[in-house]
């Protein structure tokens, strides 16, 4: 018996997406990964002034919007050739944390726990899946109570970015050679008596809940695997090293550690709606959006590393630092994003002890008539892409690669599915009316539908002659 199971648009993730996936004899056969948006800032920043990348770029997303501003001014500088102060590059990085964290937190809160625990029967969490609750009844009213506190919480954490940040979301503290805002005591003091809330929430809340949701739910351990490679191009510059990265890049193919080549990263289009199908570069890359009928099916395309097919996220980062020793599934993706909310919360501690009050955040200079760079940096899903080329002092080239592009990418041109597509495929579901499991794979991967992609079709669009996703 073959049924085809159509999701969207797909709730509880970032953004719009649609996700399609065909079941025989209740097992997963095949999926599709649908990026419904055309996001097209590349094309609105051509003939701009470069200084202007971070904030334009942070609009094409609401969750992780400080991560754009970091990579952009990150790929800036490298093309300016400017060295920014340790005090920068630390308010860089503590506003970028805040955000990291509300974002993961709202993920397991909002998004993964209405997957596993019955929550109240109200708006706006009707209408809801119907599935049996696994969790002891004390740990689910203390999960309950948390699910409330992490509203607070994660309020909290945009209060924080904000001492540094001047607004939430798409702050106005990160720039193209530092910050804006200077770390004076009373300013410090303040962020630091929010982050130890954030932090006893974390551990007395998050952790515990992460424990029991895991334990309950072994089997994610073992289903949504997909190809089990994992890729981070590394995350927080270190303030006191230029060029360094304090969590490191790397590759880790079914378990074997390697280095991480910028070379290698290429985009591929023969399943989007792109008019430029053949592999390229990011420098070389394209947004010409070309909508036609037959084999495209997203507005996504699929990065690559080399011919391979990598997932990103903070699976991957946890992994390759040692901090994590499980596997790569489903639970994996959402245990790894949990233990680096601890671990992020500690070294932020660390940082704002570093600030010099009377230190610079800034540094002078001019925009040059020409130059090139690639900024490689983990954003909260993983690895994020920003490359520039400048010429007489403008924008002439701009590409950005998101991690949702990387895990939610359709089909390569080599008729490979893309790491969520492929993590479906060989789950058991249960009860085809209430298919929970398929929601539970999908949003391991903490989706933003906004940033993946490039319009909103209302009509519908087609994957082949008579066959309508929507
Ligand atoms: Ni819209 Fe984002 C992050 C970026 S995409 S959430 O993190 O870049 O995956």
């Amino acid at each position: 018996m073959s049924k085809r199971i159509s999701i969207g648009p797909f709730t509880r993730i970032n953004g719009l997406w649609h996700l399609k996936v065909e079941v025989e004899n209740y097992k997963i056969s095949d999926a599709w990964s649908i990026g419904t948006n055309f996001r097209g800032l590349e094309i609105i920043l051509m003939g701009r002034d470069p200084r202007d990348a971070p904030y334009l770029t942070q609009r094409i997303c609401g969750i992780c919007s400080s991560t754009h501003a970091l990579t952009s001014s990150f790929a800036l500088e490298k093309a300016f050739n400017l060295e920014i102060t340790p005090n920068g590059a630390l308010l860089k990085n503590l506003i970028f944390a805040c955000d990291l964290l509300q974002s993961h937190l709202r993920h397991f809160y909002f998004f993964v726990i209405p997957d596993y625990v019955n929550l109240p029967r109200v708006n706006p969490l009707t209408p809801s899946l119907v599935f049996s609750d696994r969790l002891p009844q004390g740990e689910k009213s203390r999960l309950l109570k948390n699910y409330e506190s992490s509203m607070e919480i994660t309020q909290r954490l945009h209060e924080m970015l904000v001492i540094f940040g001047g607004k939430a979301p798409h702050n106005h503290g990160i720039l193209v050679g530092g910050a804006t805002v200077p770390p004076d005591a009373d300013k410090v003091r303040m962020f630091q008596s929010m982050l130890s809330q954030v932090e006893s929430f974390v551990e007395e809340g998050l952790l515990p809940d992460l424990e029991a949701l895991s334990s309950a739910y072994p089997e994610y351990y073992e289903w949504g695997k997909g190809y089990e490679n994992l890729l981070t191009f590394g995350m927080f510059p270190d303030p006191h090293n230029p060029g360094e990265l304090l969590y490191p890049p790397g590759i880790i193919k079914k378990g074997e550690k390697g280095p991480f080549q910028e070379k290698r990263v290429n985009e591929q289009a023969r399943y989007a709606f792109y008019q430029d199908k053949e592999p390229l570069k990011p420098r070389e890359g394209r947004t010409t959006p070309l909508f036609e009928k037959g084999q495209p099916y997203s507005w996504i395309k699929a990065p690559r590393y080399g011919e391979e097919v990598f997932e990103t996220g903070p699976l991957a980062r946890q992994v390759l630092r040692g901090k994590y020793k499980g596997g790569t599934g489903a639970m994996d993706r959402i245990y790894a994003r949990g233990l680096e909310c601890h671990e992020v919360v500690k070294e932020m501690d660390k940082w704002l002890g570093d600030l010099e009050p009377e230190g610079p955040v800034f540094t002078e200079y001019e925009v040059p008539a020409r130059g090139e760079g690639e900024g490689f940096l983990d954003a909260m899903r993983g690895g994020l892409m920003h490359s520039v080329k400048i010429r007489n002092h403008r924008i002439e080239h701009y590409q950005i690669i998101t991690p949702s592009a990387w895990n939610c990418s359709p089909r390569d041109n080599n008729d490979r599915r893309g790491p969520l597509e492929e993590a479906l495929v060989g789950t058991p579901l249960e009860d085809l009316e209430n298919p929970v499991e398929i929601g539970r794979i999908a949003r391991s991967f903490d989706v933003c539908g906004s940033c993946a992609v490039h319009m909103v079709d209302l009509k519908g669009i087609e994957l082949m002659p008579g066959r309508k996703l929507i």
